[in-house]
């Protein structure tokens, strides 16, 4: 039987805004699945997103939304999370809104280790404003504003969030639509701050200005560059040039959570 995806969709949404072969819908059909699975209720969930097109996913989605300013997501949903701590939070958005005009809020985010889980897309480039080069836009490839080659290096944004202090980071892409599921699934359950790095696809921005002729194409680019952390065990430096790991990356369920840290904090301070 087809899934029914009809059901957590706000009704009267769709048509959604994303071009043919856009990976962010395969990341939104994922979303609703882990949704599922946890068994989330919709009216205690709040899915907070910035400004994008990755960022316009909440909207379709039929729970407690919000779509706040460029970059803010994280800062919103932190204010959810301390106002109503018994509150599902899961963020959205893409690797521009996440890690560059948001980049402080996601490494404070993280930092902290508040419960939430942060589905970042990244499509290696700004979709929604006509294709500007991002934090995570490879080194030499072609944006509008970068046309004889990116000459910075990349954030890779999952150690960025390890290194941030997130306690469980988990990386697919949008080839692998079975692993998106499972990874958020885990990261819902996950009491702290849950980072899933979807590599996803922009044909439209992305894709035409760097030869990769259809959405095929960008597809059997993830799924060759794409290695899970168990094969990477067993392969060379040298094998693993030019390829990124998938799967879970680093968990951690030692460090305090801080919504329940700042609970002791309101108690000494009502003691006091
Ligand atoms: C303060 C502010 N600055 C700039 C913009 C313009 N803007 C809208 S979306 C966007 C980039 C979005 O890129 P990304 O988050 O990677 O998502 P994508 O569109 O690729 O899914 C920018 C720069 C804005 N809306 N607000
Ligand atoms: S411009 Fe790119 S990111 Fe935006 S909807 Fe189109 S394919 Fe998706």
């Amino acid at each position: 039987m087809a899934y029914d995806y009809e059901k957590s969709i706000r009704p009267g949404k769709l048509p959604h805004i994303w071009c043919p072969g856009c990976g962010h819908g395969i990341v939104m059909k994922g979303l609703i699945r882990a949704m599922d699975t946890c068994e989330l209720d919709r009216k205690n969930t709040a899915i907070v997103s910035g400004i994008g097109c990755a960022s316009r996913l909440p909207g379709y989605l039929d729970a407690c939304t919000l779509h706040t300013a460029h970059g803010r997501a994280a800062a919103f949903a932190t204010g959810v999370k301390m106002a109503k701590p018994e509150m599902n939070v899961i963020c959205c958005g893409g690797d521009g809104d996440g890690t560059a005009i948001g980049g402080n809020h996601f490494i404070h985010a993280c930092r902290r280790n508040i419960d939430m889980t942060y589905v970042l897309m990244n499509n290696y480039i700004y979709g929604m404003t006509g294709g500007q080069f991002s934090p995570c836009t490879p080194t030499g490839d072609l944006a509008s504003t970068t046309p004889y080659g990116n000459p910075d290096p990349i954030f890779d944004i999952s150690k960025l969030a390890i290194g941030a202090g997130a306690t469980f980071v988990a990386r697919t892409t949008a080839a692998h639509p079975r692993e998106i599921d499972k990874l958020i699934v885990k990261g819902i359950q996950h009491k702290g701050m849950a980072i899933i790095e979807v590599i996803d696809d922009c044909p439209t921005t992305y894709g035409r200005r760097n030869k990769f002729r259809s959405v095929i194409d960008m597809m059997k680019r993830l799924k060759a560059e794409a290695v899970p952390v168990k094969a990477a065990a067993k392969m060379t430096a040298e094998q693993l040039e030019g390829k990124f790991l998938t799967g879970v990356l680093f968990e951690d369920t030692e460090k305090p959570e801080y919504t329940a840290q700042y609970a002791d904090v309101i108690k000494k301070a009502q003691c006091a």
